[in-house]
């Protein structure tokens, strides 16, 4: 059954390709042609995984492991069993990923919504497609991407950090760090401080809205970034992490192949210490 103000919000047009054709709900979903290559994706790419675990030795969760390609195979398509699944499940995730955000844009769309949700998303989607795509190419081969596996993407990601002797020298990676656990800082100051206006103790009663929350930073560290700024902060924070995350990743191996404290010389290098 439908909520009683759904219906006002259940407005015709918006899509993106298709016209009407996939213009319906099923119960509260909305479909349209996205919807509909996003169950495509998702399933192929779901028993595509499914397939290739049974394959391996395990079903242990923590162990199974689907690979990318022996380096050997470069750039082209690998037999099944030898990374070509890994290949497909990797087009079918993000056929899958980049169908939601288009799906995101058509809702976005028939609400008269800004394209904030869906753009954000692609920012995620980067971050994974630089992991996937754009490195492995830029070094010449699919094997260079990191395996399907919830242990072994853990070891991919040891042994590719050690590789540059000390991931944590990746200017980038100190820039990605930093933007995440901002990110988490700048939720919990938000969250904690809404739950606190509107949880007043039991013998005030009466529920705080923005100007106290405005007063409280004001009293507390001279000035307040406001309702609507601590959302635009959360989402530039919280870009900016999946953005330099891509970045860190991107340039170790393509644009830099030595150990990652050694590219801090530029500094010891500068001319004014002479
Ligand atoms: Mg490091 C990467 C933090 C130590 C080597 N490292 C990262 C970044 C992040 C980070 C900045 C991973 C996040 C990311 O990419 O998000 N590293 C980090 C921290 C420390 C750290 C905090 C720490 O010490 C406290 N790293 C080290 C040590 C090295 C090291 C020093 C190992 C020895 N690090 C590396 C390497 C890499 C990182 C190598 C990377 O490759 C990685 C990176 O930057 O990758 C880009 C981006 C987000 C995504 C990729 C997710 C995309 C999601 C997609 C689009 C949607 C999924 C949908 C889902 C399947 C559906 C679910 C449905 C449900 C029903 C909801
Ligand atoms: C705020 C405000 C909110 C908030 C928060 C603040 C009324 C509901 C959390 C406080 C935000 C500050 C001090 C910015 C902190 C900066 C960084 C980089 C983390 O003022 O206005 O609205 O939720």
């Amino acid at each position: 059954a439908m909520l009683n103000f759904e219906r006002k919000y259940r407005v015709r047009g918006g899509t993106l390709i298709g016209g009407d054709l996939f213009d319906f709900w099923v119960g509260p979903f909305y479909v349209g042609f996205f919807g509909v290559l996003t169950i495509f994706f998702s399933f192929l790419g779901t028993g595509l995984i499914l397939y290739a675990a049974s394959l391996g030795p395990t079903w242990n969760v923590w162990q199974i492991n689907i690979a990318p390609p022996d380096l050997k195979y470069g750039l082209g398509a690998a037999p099944l069993r030898e990374g070509g699944l890994w290949q497909i499940i990797t087009i079918c995730a993000l056929g899958a990923f980049v169908s939601w955000a288009f799906r995101q844009a058509e809702i976005a769309r028939k609400l008269g919504m800004g394209l904030h949700v869906p753009v954000a998303f692609g920012v995620a989607i980067f971050a994974y497609f630089s992991l996937v795509v754009i490195r492995p190419v830029l070094l010449g081969a699919w094997g260079h991407g990191f395996p399907y596996g919830i242990l072994s993407h853990l070891d991919w990601v040891s042994n590719v950090g050690y590789q540059y002797l000390h991931f944590h020298y990746n200017p980038a990676h100190m820039l990605a760090v930093s933007f995440f656990f901002t990110t988490t800082f700048a939720l919990s100051l938000h969250g904690s401080l809404v739950l606190a206006a509107a949880n007043p103790p039991a013998y005030e009663k009466v529920v705080k809205t923005a100007e106290h929350e405005n007063t409280f930073f004001r009293d507390t560290i001279g000035w307040s970034i406001g309702t609507l700024g601590i959302h635009r902060l959360g989402l530039f924070l919280a870009l900016n992490a999946g953005f330099w995350s891509a970045v860190c990743i991107i340039i170790s191996g393509p644009f830099w192949t030595r150990g990652w404290p050694e590219w801090w010389n530029w500094w010891l290098d500068l001319p004014i210490w002479r």
